[in-house]
């Protein structure tokens, strides 16, 4: 099979000089995160562990830190830490139904041929397209019968777009995420047996739009984006990232069981308390069986700032996705992670009197990974600070709370987290399971203006853009009565550092 280069590779010359060289100079880039080169990166796509190798595709706008004009950019890894760029591996077309862009979608094994299915985007109409790849997946053809479904199904809908595909006793079956306007988000599902002539089987489950906002908890938006099926221990997660008409983002996800033509949702879960900063997170499972999942970061920054800094967008850590003891999924960062950390540094058990805020001396940085044991008795909060000046001005506060009842919470405060005023500082919370005896093992992963928390399982990530060069203190408070068992810190050391090319 010959495997024609469908990206001009000439296209390289309209690449703005200086994005990349503006982007590694830019404080709040982070340095063991995944970021693109330059530009603008959103959604994961085409996750997979293909002959051991990790594929990481991602939504990229190669020429401006904005987004527009979506490809896929594509980047490799054997260990899940350390990245190569591969080449652009999706470019929109110069006609066809993609040529505003190449969005989100799956990279699936056709028999041995890596075959991708995207939303090509043309105007508003977002339609299904296919992509055949390479042995080594970095040259990819676009197929010629594009789009693979010539329309959505016949509704007023908010959306058509997404993709979820798996094969299921020899036939393969896809989702296509939508929603019905004044019902609610849904998932289109259709059957195939070559990826190219789709039957319509009918919607896989519907939400109910209501009223409401992301602050109810039985809120799953007008649109969802993004599906995601996968079986857990028995248990079928139906991910998805529920969307209000571009307003509110929220990434969620349905237990229950996948019957085959529908699915029987149990509950309603948040996927990641941070929101919109955790948002289209897709998910493969490697060759060691594990459930592997990322995210986008999006910025808290506003246009300008992303245009000024010449880069924008990041990649979560790569976290496991297993099922907890209560049925809702437990997350943490792969193991893989603890080789960056450096210069371990480890306190306790302390004792923190009511009120009094505890500079820990040893510990500071932008790059950090910080592991806590704590133990709250009914009524106490703990703290722990994180980028905070020497002068206090700018501190990120993350806060787990016992209430009387027993109840956890588990609370992200950025409102001094930094003093420019133009960027995102609104709270993010979330309910906080809590071990036997109120104990909460809480893991801070910081780096620069990403920040990911992992508190009993729960997951919140978000950005932080402090001002300071010296805001790299670490500190803890309590209110009530806190046992901190044991911090451990370790610097972490950087995966990228110069420029790279904005067209691998
Ligand atoms: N981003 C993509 C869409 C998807 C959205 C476009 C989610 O395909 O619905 O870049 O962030």
């Amino acid at each position: 099979m010959t495997h024609d280069l469908t990206l001009p590779r000439a296209r390289h010359e309209d690449a703005p000089k200086g994005l990349a060289e503006r982007a590694v100079l830019d404080p709040h880039r982070p340095r063991f995160h995944f970021t693109a080169p330059g530009g603008w990166l959103n959604d994961p796509n085409g996750l997979a562990h293909w002959d051991g190798v990790y594929h990481l595709f991602y939504q990229y706008n190669p020429l401006a830190a904005a987004h527009h004009r979506i490809h896929w950019g594509h980047a490799t890894s054997r260990d899940l830490v350390t990245w190569t760029d591969e080449p652009v591996a999706l470019v929109p077309g110069t006609e066809g139904p993609d040529r505003d862009g190449c969005w989100s979608g799956v990279l699936v094994d056709d028999d041995g041929t890596p075959t991708l299915v995207y939303s090509g985007r043309h105007g508003e109409r977002e339609l299904p397209c296919v992509a055949t790849g390479s042995p080594d997946l970095r040259s990819w053809r676009k197929d010629p019968g594009n789009p693979v479904i010539a329309a959505p199904p016949e509704g007023d809908l908010t959306a058509f777009r997404d993709h979820c595909v798996w094969q299921e006793n020899g036939v393969w079956r896809h989702l296509v995420g939508s929603g019905i306007r004044g019902t609610g988000g849904t998932a289109f599902l259709y059957e195939s047996e070559d990826l190219r002539d789709w039957r319509y089987v009918g919607p896989l489950l519907t939400g109910d739009a209501g009223t409401g906002t992301a602050a109810d908890l039985d809120w799953t938006g007008t649109m969802w984006e993004c599906v995601d099926l996968f079986r857990l221990d028995g248990t079928d997660i139906l991910a998805f990232s529920a969307w209000d008409e571009g307003t509110t983002h929220y990434p969620l996800y349905w237990t229950g069981t996948y019957e085959g033509d529908t699915f029987v949702p149990r509950a309603l879960h948040r996927l990641d308390y941070g929101q919109r900063y955790f948002y289209a997170p897709q998910s493969t499972r490697d060759a060691l069986g594990r459930r592997v999942m990322f995210g986008w970061l999006q910025e808290g920054r506003d246009e300008d700032a992303m245009a000024e800094a010449g880069w924008c967008g990041v990649m979560s850590l790569p976290r496991v996705v297993t099922l907890g003891t209560d049925g809702s999924l437990v997350q943490a960062p792969v193991p893989e992670l603890a080789r960056l950390r450096r210069d371990a540094v480890r306190t306790g058990p302390l004792t923190v009197p009511d009120g009094v805020h505890m500079r820990l001396d040893g510990i500071n940085g932008d790059q950090l990974d910080i592991e806590v044991t704590l133990r709250l008795a009914p009524g106490a909060l703990a703290r722990l600070v994180v980028r905070e000046s020497a002068d206090g001005s700018e501190r990120t506060v993350i806060e787990v709370a016992r209430a009387e009842d027993g109840t956890g919470t588990l609370r992200l405060r950025r409102e001094a987290s930094s003093l420019d005023p133009s960027v995102d500082t609104e709270p993010r919370y979330g309910e906080l399971p809590l071990n036997g005896d109120g104990a909460v093992d809480l893991r801070v992963l910081v780096d620069h203006s990403a920040l990911e928390i992992f508190a009993n399982g729960r997951a919140l990530a978000a950005r932080v853009y402090p001002t300071l060069p010296d805001a790299l203190g670490v500190a803890v408070a309590a209110a009530g009565e806190v046992a901190v068992e044991r911090i451990d810190a370790w610097r972490m050391a950087a995966v990228f550092d110069g420029p790279r090319p904005l067209w691998p």
